[in-house]
């Protein structure tokens, strides 16, 4: 091929599927010319995806060919964290893991530990092959907390999972609440379904400590304080009680605890809600009246407010709100969360859990890697980790508590494999770097959380370098490990072709016909629940929750305020004053894409915004840079002086690479590993700093 004329080579389209961590899951078709992806774009025809992609995925290409691409495996040869590494072959790394491996599993694999998140949202290279492997090895099992837990143990309590409206359908709503997301940066497919909604005469109400873009865009924001969500929603029950805005009749059918919830709200007049939000009354007033009278009313919460001590009540509180006022009957009323449950995966098909063979491993907390890094071998613990193997993951730019986070994986004798496209500062600190491929060289099958289709990703490119697709370097382990059951050989086809259950909401749906397709919606009800038929042990919308007492904790949703707080602890905020969260970049997806140059430079540098009261107070100059700090670390960054956040309250964006950042350490440098209410998870806003 090499002696056509440019104009004459082959030019492809390849249907693909976003492999990010986002609620959008978009469609994507890429573009191949001579074997080379040139472009990426958004499936027109895609409903949600219509075309447009965000600016971090239409940069696909600049990401995958970027000049630093890990193209070979790196072993570690200075000192652990020197940076010094030296390029061997497959066959030489792959010996040594599995033999490093094998002799700490005969000792006790529980002193294994995979450490996985979200890099890939593929169901073939996330927790497939890997699961089997870790499966098979009886290693300990990670609880994958770090970003939903809470948010979803609150939707579980009351919804029974992870369900709620179709986003398309928020085109249709006479009302919206945005609440605890800034869509435009985290969320762009579904605001334009709110725009349209707009257009056609919807109010739109925006729920956020900070106004960002979003909020500019909304006819209201109430910029509450955070972690009072719940507070705020209990005053919202307390007016459609108040002024009988109720839909007694879906209560009654499909509702299980409206008096126990009745009485606790009662407790929640506007005025106590509005000294804990610090917000007026009278706006909480005025979104109650809305929330009561406009129809249909749908509520979009992200799980921005879910990071706080009461973030899984707080969850709890806000989708107790749709049943109360029936917006369920609606298509276009409701909650969205999160869709994930409306997705019928064949988990054991997947991840083949029969292969621990009655052994049940400890599970440890992923959103306390840093402490649990650091501890020795005790009964309540059991034994010291002392190997960890990282794929999809940049646990020390985006754990808590960045420090013990470093001490924990720079214990020099700790054996540590990083499978990555990049050397991440989690990949500085690995004896063993392995080159990944990108979504654009392998193959997966996709569920989405913010939409209802199921998606195909086809290979576009072959591996760049000597690059392997994760489920290939499990498979590659398992054999060197000496494990044979036929699942270890199974193909990447195969597997995804096992990941769509048999399920009546998945309908005909196979991957064979979705890699024709690209995409396929399942066959759930526009509204699902307009007749109740919750996935709950009842059947019906959980005010009052039955499990959660049998668990030992409220049956009602409570309002906890954060750990750190004026609120909660006086003496911390007299040295900390100031609460700090750390929200997401528009151009960055959680730590990924922040070393893509044309990224980075739209990002410019880490920023932090400080109200002008803040600011003029500590004698800080918009431009200047300062530093943020508690007990726990210091986070030097530019400062921006601006009205946009609240007096007493620094935002502080997400998540740059520690290395890139000034003094190399980013903001988690000041976050903390306690854990929220519900689901263990992390507590990233709920973070008190001086600034200075
Ligand atoms: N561009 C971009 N898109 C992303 C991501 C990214 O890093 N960059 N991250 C992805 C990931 S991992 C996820 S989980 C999803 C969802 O990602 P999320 O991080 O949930 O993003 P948002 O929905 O924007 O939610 C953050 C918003 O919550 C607000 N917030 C913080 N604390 C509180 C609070 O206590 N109460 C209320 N009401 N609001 C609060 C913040 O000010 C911010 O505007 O988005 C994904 N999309
Ligand atoms: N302070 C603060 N911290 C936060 C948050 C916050 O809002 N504030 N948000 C939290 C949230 S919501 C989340 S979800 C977590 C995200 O935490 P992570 O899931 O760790 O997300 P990323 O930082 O994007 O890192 C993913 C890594 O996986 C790699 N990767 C991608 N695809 C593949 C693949 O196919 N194979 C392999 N081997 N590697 C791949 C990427 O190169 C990247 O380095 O961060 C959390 N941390
Ligand atoms: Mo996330």
């Amino acid at each position: 091929m090499a002696d056509l004329a440019p104009t004459q080579r082959p030019v492809i389209t390849v249907r693909g599927a976003c492999p990010h961590d986002c609620p959008d899951t978009c469609a994507l078709l890429v573009t191949v010319e001579d074997s080379v992806a040139t472009a990426v774009r958004g499936d027109p025809d895609h409903p949600t995806t219509h075309g447009a992609l965000c600016t971090k995925v239409s940069r696909y290409t600049e990401r995958t060919y970027h000049p630093q691409r890990l193209l070979h495996p790196l072993k570690r040869v200075g000192a652990k964290g020197s940076g010094q590494f030296a390029q061997v072959g497959w066959d030489e790394a792959l010996d040594d893991i599995a033999a490093k491996l094998g002799t700490i599993g005969a000792r006790n694999p529980e002193a294994i530990l995979p450490y996985s998140y979200a890099g890939t949202m593929g169901l073939v290279q996330g927790e497939a092959m890997a699961a089997r492997f870790f499966h098979k090895l009886g290693a300990s099992k990670l609880n994958r907390t770090i970003c939903s837990a809470a948010g979803g143990a609150g939707l579980d309590a009351v919804l029974g999972g992870k369900v709620g409206m179709d986003v398309e359908q928020f085109a249709h709503s006479r009302l919206i609440l945005i609440w605890g997301s800034n869509s435009i940066t985290s969320n762009l497919h579904f605001w334009t379904y709110a725009q349209r909604a707009k257009r056609a005469g919807a109010k739109l109400v925006c729920i956020d400590p900070w106004r960002h873009e979003t909020a500019d865009k909304c006819h209201e924001h109430i910029q509450l304080r955070p972690g009072t969500d719940a507070a705020l929603a209990y005053a919202l029950i307390h007016e459609l009680i108040t002024h009988g805005w109720l839909d007694q009749d879906y209560i009654r059918r499909y509702t299980l605890g409206f008096e126990a919830l009745r009485e606790r709200a009662l407790q929640w007049p506007p005025e106590r809600a509005a000294t804990v939000c610090g917000v007026p009354a009278e706006q909480i007033r005025q979104l109650a009246s809305d929330y009561g009278t406009l129809r249909p009313a749908a509520i979009r919460v992200n799980y921005g407010l879910q990071r706080v001590r009461g973030g899984g009540n707080a969850v709890r509180t806000i989708s107790s709100l749709p049943a109360l006022i029936g917006a369920w009957r609606d298509p276009a009323g409701g909650v969205l969360l999160s869709s994930s449950n409306h997705f019928a995966v064949n988990t054991e098909a997947l991840e083949r859990p029969d292969l621990l063979a009655g052994r049940s491993p400890r599970m440890i907390n992923m959103s306390t890697i840093g402490d649990d890094l650091q501890r020795p071998t005790s009964p309540e613990f059991g034994p010291r980790i002392e190997a960890i193997i990282v794929y999809n993951s940049n646990p020390m730019a985006v754990a808590p508590d960045g420090e013990a986070v470093r001490k924990g994986f720079a214990r020099e004798e700790l054996f540590t494999v990083v499978l990555e496209h990049f050397q991440t500062d989690t990949a500085d600190l690995a004896d063993y770097v392995l080159p990944a491929t990108t979504q654009l060289e392998h193959l997966d099958v996709h569920k989405a959380y913010g939409h209802r289709y199921w998606l195909a990703n086809n290979p576009a490119i072959d591996p760049l370098g000597e690059a392997k697709p994760n489920s290939q370097i499990f498979r590659e382990l398992a054999t060197r490990m000496g494990f044979t059951e036929a699942c270890f050989a199974e193909t990447d086809e195969q597997i995804a072709a096992q990941a769509i259950a048999a399920d009546p909401c998945n309908g005909a749906i196979t991957f064979k016909a979705l890699r024709e397709q690209g995409w396929m919606k399942l066959t759930v009800p526009e509204a699902p629940f307009a007749q109740g038929g919750f996935p709950t042990p009842s059947g019906k919308c959980e005010f009052w929750s039955g499990r959660e007492a049998a668990a030992g904790r409220d049956p009602l949703p409570e309002v906890l305020l954060p750990y750190e707080s004026e609120a909660t602890a006086p003496q911390l905020a007299a040295r900390y004053p100031l609460a700090l969260i750390s929200p997401p970049a528009r151009n960055f997806l959680n730590s990924t894409f922040v070393n893509v140059p044309s990224l980075q430079a739209s990002e410019s540098e880490p920023l932090m915004l400080l109200h002008p009261q803040d600011a003029a107070s500590r004698g800080i100059a918009d431009g200047q840079m300062a530093r943020a700090f508690n007990d726990r670390g210091s986070y030097a960054c530019r400062v921006r002086v601006s009205p946009r956040t609240r007096p007493g309250q620094v935002v502080a964006f997400g998540i740059w690479w520690r290395k890139l950042s000034p003094g190399a350490v980013n903001v988690n440098a000041l976050t903390h590993q306690r854990l929220t209410d519900l689901g263990a998870g992390p507590c990233f806003y709920d973070c008190l700093v001086e600034v200075s």
